[in-house]
Formats: C-alpha cells, sequence, structure tokens
C-alpha cells in the first residue's frame, strides 16, 4: 500500500512525484505533505508546534509571531565529524574531509532510514536558493519529518508553488533527505522533547558526483536546514567547480560613499570573528553608509560585462545569539524583533528571550535552554546554549540593501579576508593582484584563544577561505579553481583582494582596534582603493596604507598616530615565522596544491628577507 498524500500533489513533474514515493516506501511516514510556501501554512505548523510542547510561543507585546525552541543537549551545533563528503574516492574528498565509500555509506544509511518516519509526517519542501527564477539560483526538494525544519525553511529559503512553477515538468533540482532519526511506535508522541538520534547514529552526508544530500539524527541548523552549508557550500562549491563559477562562505555588504557612490564588498571569515556584526555594521565614519546583501553566503556568476556578480542564495539569517546586542548589533537586534525562531536561548518570566552578551542583566529569574530555572548566580553555566540562534527574516533587516533580492546580483568590487590574529597579521594590506589574493585566502585562520581542540593556545588553526567544513572536494582543487576564475576574468575587472584583521593586540595583551562600527574606517580605504585613488605603500606583504590613509577622525584619542603605526606596521620577523607554518600548512595538500601558490609562497619569503 502506498503512503497516503495529505494534500494535493501540486507538480507535474513526473520524476519528482516517483522519486517522493520512493523515499516515501523506504521511510515509512504516515503521510505524505506538500509544502506550499504560504504564511498560513507557516502559521499552522507553528500552533501545531506549540500545542505539542515542542516550541514555546512568546510575548505577543514584547516579541510578536515568535517563538523558541529547547533541543536536545546532543544536537546543539553542526557535527563536523559526522559529516561526510562521500565521493567515489577519498582522494576527491581529499585531506579536509571525512570519507567513506560512498556504496557503503548508502548501505548504512538506507538501514537507518527504514521506517525512520514512522509515525511522522513526510514534508516535501521545495525551496530555491536565491530568487526564484534568477540565472544564479539554484532549486532543492527537501524530503524531512521536522516540522521546525519546515518553518525555518520558510524563513531561510524562497519556498513553495513559485518553486515547483519554475521547475516546470522537467527542471533539475538537487534532492536532499532528512530525518530526525526518531520514529514513533503506535500510540507514541514527542511529548515537547525535541527528537533526535545519538550522536553515533548522526550522518550528515554529501554526494557531490550525483548531487544528493543525506542527512539522518540531528534536527538541528546546518545539520538539517539542508538549503544552508550542505547544498549551498558544500554541494554547491562543486557545481561551482564544474559550471566556471564561486559559491563561497562569505557574507557580502553594500557601501556607499558621502557621494553617493556604491561598491559592493564580499568577504570571508572563520566562525566567531563578527561576520554577521560586519554585514550590518553602522559606520561611525559620518557620511557613509553600510547596507546588508548577505550575511553567510555569496554566489558569485561573471555576468555579461565581465565584472563578477553575487547573490545571497538565503532569504533569512541563522545566527548566534550570544553576544548579540544593542552596542554590537543593533540592525540584528531590530531583525529579531519580531517573526522570529529561537532556539536555545533563555526565556524570561514574561514571556520574553534573553542570553549572555545581550546588553542588560537578565530581568529577573529565567528558564535556560535546559527548560531549568536559572538565577544570575548560576552564572558558572550559561542560560543560553553558546551555539544559540535566532532565524530571522532578511526583510525584517533594517539595513537590507534595496537590491539584495536582484536576480541578477550585485557587482562585486572587493573581497574580504580575514581571521583572528592578535599578533603578526596587519589591520590590513591588499594582495597585489589576483593569485597573492588567491594566496592570502589559502592561510586564512584564527589563534586559538583556550587550549581547545587539542592544540595549543596561541597556535593558528588555518581555515582557508573559512571553507574549511564546507567545501565539498578536494582543498587543494578548490584552489586552483579559484586561480583558474582570475585566469578566466580580465584583471582590471576582477575585485580587489584585501587581509584585514580587527584582532590585534599589544605586547601588553590589550585589544590595539576598536573594532565594531569603527572597522568602516578601513571599509573606507578599501572603498578608496577600489575607487582608484586610496594611497598605499608597497611593502614585503602587500599594499598597505601609510598611516594618515586610516581616517581617525573621533578617534584620535583611543587610536593615536603610534598605534596606528603599530597597527600597520609589518612584522618581519612575526611574518617570516608565518612562512614556516605556511610550509607546515600546505604540505597537507600534497602535489594538488597549485604551483602558483607555492610560487607565491616563496616570493613573500624573499621580498621580507630582502626588507
Ligand atoms: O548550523 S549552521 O551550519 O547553519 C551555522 C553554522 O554553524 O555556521
Ligand atoms: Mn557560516
Amino acid at each position: 500500500m502506498g503512503v497516503p498524500q495529505l494534500n494535493a500533489i501540486p507538480t507535474n513533474h513526473q520524476q519528482l512525484i516517483k522519486w517522493i514515493g520512493d523515499w516515501a516506501a523506504l521511510l515509512k511516514p504516515e503521510g505524505i505533505y506538500w509544502c506550499d510556501g504560504s504564511k498560513e501554512e507557516y502559521d499552522r505548523l507553528t500552533r501545531e508546534l506549540i500545542d505539542t510542547g515542542l516550541a514555546t510561543e512568546l510575548n505577543k507585546e514584547k516579541r510578536p509571531d515568535s517563538v523558541l525552541f529547547r533541543s536536545d543537549p546532543s544536537d546543539v551545533a553542526r557535527v563536523e565529524n559526522n559529516t561526510y563528503i562521500a565521493s567515489p574516492t577519498q582522494e576527491q574528498a581529499g585531506p579536509t574531509n571525512n570519507w567513506i565509500d560512498p556504496t557503503e555509506l548508502k548501505q548504512t544509511m538506507r538501514a537507518l532510514y527504514d521506517g525512520a518516519m514512522a509515525g511522522r509526517t513526510m514534508y516535501v519542501i521545495p525551496f530555491s536558493m536565491g530568487p526564484v527564477g534568477s540565472p544564479i539560483a539554484k532549486i532543492g526538494v527537501e524530503i524531512t519529518d521536522s516540522a521546525y525544519v519546515v518553518i525555518n525553511m520558510h524563513i531561510m529559503t524562497r519556498v513553495g508553488t513559485a518553486v515547483l512553477d519554475a521547475l516546470g515538468a522537467n527542471g533539475v533540482y538537487i534532492p536532499t533527505v532528512h530525518s530526525v532519526g526518531s520514529p514513533l511506535a503506535a500510540g507514541q508522541a514527542d511529548n515537547g522533547k525535541w527528537p533526535c538520534a545519538p550522536l553515533d547514529k548522526k550522518y550528515i552526508s554529501h554526494f557531490p558526483e550525483t548531487r544528493e544530500i543525506w542527512s539522518y539524527g540531528s534536527g538541528y541548523g546546518g545539520n538539517a536546514l539542508l538549503g544552508k552549508k550542505c547544498l549551498a557550500l558544500r554541494i554547491a562549491s562543486v557545481l561551482a567547480r564544474d559550471e566556471g563559477w564561486l559559491a563561497e562562505h562569505m557574507l557580502i555588504l553594500k557601501i556607499t560613499s558621502p557621494e553617493g557612490q556604491v561598491r559592493y564588498i564580499a568577504g570571508a571569515f572563520p566562525s566567531a570573528c563578527g561576520k554577521t556584526n560586519l554585514a550590518m555594521l553602522i559606520p561611525t565614519v559620518p557620511g557613509w553608509k553600510v547596507e546588508t546583501v548577505g550575511d553567510d553566503i555569496a554566489w558569485m556568476k561573471f555576468g555579461p560585462d565581465g565584472r563578477l556578480y553575487a547573490i545571497n542564495p538565503e532569504a533569512g539569517f541563522f545566527g548566534v545569539a550570544p553576544g548579540t546586542s544593542e552596542a554590537s548589533n543593533p540592525s540584528a537586534m531590530r531583525s529579531v524583533a519580531r517573526d522570529t525562531i529561537f532556539t536555545n536561548v533563555a526565556l524570561t518570566e514574561d514571556g520574553d528571550i534573553w542570553w549572555e552578551g545581550i546588553g542588560y542583566d537578565p530581568p529577573g529569574p529565567l528558564t535556560d535552554w535546559h527548560g531549568s530555572p536559572w538565577t544570575a548566580d548560576n552564572d558558572d553555566k550559561p542560560a543560553a546554549h553558546p551555539n544559540s540562534r535566532f532565524t530571522a527574516r532578511a526583510g525584517n533587516c533594517p539595513v537590507i540593501a534595496d537590491e539584495w533580492e536582484d536576480p541578477e546580483g550585485v557587482p562585486i568590487s572587493a573581497f574580504l579576508f580575514g581571521g583572528r590574529r592578535p599578533s603578526t597579521v596587519p589591520l590590513v594590506h591588499q594582495a597585489f593582484d589576483w593569485n597573492h589574493g588567491v594566496f592570502l585566502g589559502s592561510i586564512v585562520g584564527s589563534e586559538v584563544t583556550a587550549a581547545a581542540l587539542d592544540l595549543k593556545a596561541g597556535t593558528v588553526r588555518r581555515d582557508p577561505f573559512a571553507m574549511l567544513p564546507f567545501c565539498g572536494y578536494h582543498m587543494g582543487d578548490y584552489f586552483k579553481h579559484w586561480v583558474e576564475i582570475g585566469a578566466e576574468g580580465e584583471a582590471d575587472k576582477m575585485p580587489k583582494i584585501f587581509y584585514v584583521n580587527w584582532f590585534r593586540k599589544s605586547a601588553d595583551g590589550e585589544w590595539l582596534w576598536p573594532g565594531y562600527g569603527e572597522n568602516s574606517r578601513v571599509l573606507k580605504w578599501v572603498f578608496e582603493r577600489c575607487e582608484g585613488h586610496g594611497k598605499a605603500e608597497e611593502t614585503a606583504i602587500g599594499y598597505m596604507p601609510p598611516v594618515e590613509a586610516i581616517d581617525r577622525r573621533g578617534i584620535e584619542k583611543s587610536v593615536s598616530e603610534q598605534v596606528m603605526a603599530e597597527l600597520l606596521s609589518v612584522d618581519r620577523d612575526g611574518w617570516l615565522g608565518e612562512v614556516e607554518l605556511i610550509k607546515e600548512h600546505f604540505a597537507k595538500f600534497g602535489d594538488r596544491l597549485p604551483e602558483v601558490l607555492r610560487e607565491q609562497l616563496l616570493a613573500l619569503e624573499k621580498r621580507l628577507k630582502e626588507s
């Protein structure tokens, strides 16, 4: 007997209908429901989640149309150790990815999927990454047994009927399958408990050659919202390699000068570098304006004029809550003022949310992310999980750029790379040319602060292009793809490439740069370099602004000329040490490291020794 359809099948794409039927036969849900992406659907599913106790409705006056979820303590973040790039050979996945033979992995997962949706509804989510119909956008279909995933996908992607219309009867889509891995026996219910499988049963699997995504056992974030890291980065990076474009872990911002001139900048930073804050920055330099196009992912293709055009494939922000405040990011605070799904933050007595670093003390006793009572003297354990999140509509962001949904995308003038580097790396330097810029992307990294992850404090954890957990193929080939994109473009039309470091410290451990809105002073120089009039000096590591080229009006006291000189100095010995570290880093990629990058490293070493 077939699985009952809970609503009418809204497509005549026969291959899609067959694919759904085949999976339903294996997953054995109670019924199949095709999502239409409507507000009515969002409201109905949210109401069901509240009524069954999985979600808490927040105070309507304080936080209209918003809900709070608490996940299982074993299911609070992406599980990188359970994330696989299952190409036919391990060499194709490369040294930075987990690999299992795809035949073996599919066999293991099919056994897990057999009956996995018992007692649950199978939702079919047709979604578009990017504005529907954009030449840069891609369509995906996610099967899931989680209504939480459906409502998050409503915010993070474009869901529903318009997508199926764009797909037509024969269109190409990326098939993605998700189950929380918690089948229900007859009469059993979740009773408000977050469903998921134990850690050793979680699999987040990518089959790049067949463009498939299979996820099992987790309901959280990037493990379950398959449009984001799985499709828009891991699978898209493979498509981009094969089709000659770029799928990057980058924010996109629009910057407007006092004269009304506009430039678009994309930037890649490892986690915990304030990427969302930068995307929504409020400039402190008078007359300048920054608006947001995207905060996490950029897809870029050459336009007819030979420039690289970027779209934000997402429609919302899945942002880290702790540390977000009126001071660090007022626009994010506005974005989460309504219509927001919160996960694992704390709850106040009057039905609002709270988290560490929100900028004010808890207004009273809280319910923590476990659902337990919490008072301020419990401060050895946080009330909100450190990776607690908000899912907010991009359209609710007060500084979202008008053109953020332009199907043609926006032309990129500059790429920024950066990491947390208390020493060695200056506030900003510019690559001499494209290949030097690719080199800078390939050495992105952050210094580990605590003795985490088996690494000594002070060690640099490399995260090339901030893509380490997100590149769907061999990272050496990914570097080569970047070199090839540069060779394809005309030099004067390609984005200029910059390396920034907001996290430089003095010898006695004080931050040298105030960061946040003051970063606009560096963006201003980047803008001026793109316009062709920003002053720069040639140094051993790249072009750098002389001290007076960074606008310090208003912060002359906190950032004295002397501090500025330190921020903009070339630490020759530090960089010579860095060269040795980069040699170790590059060695991992063996003979798949493009020769161009080896040459860049040697040239840097030579320039440093001669300087
Ligand atoms: O959980 S997500 O992968 O969507 C967010 C993140 O970890 O960067
Ligand atoms: Mn990210």
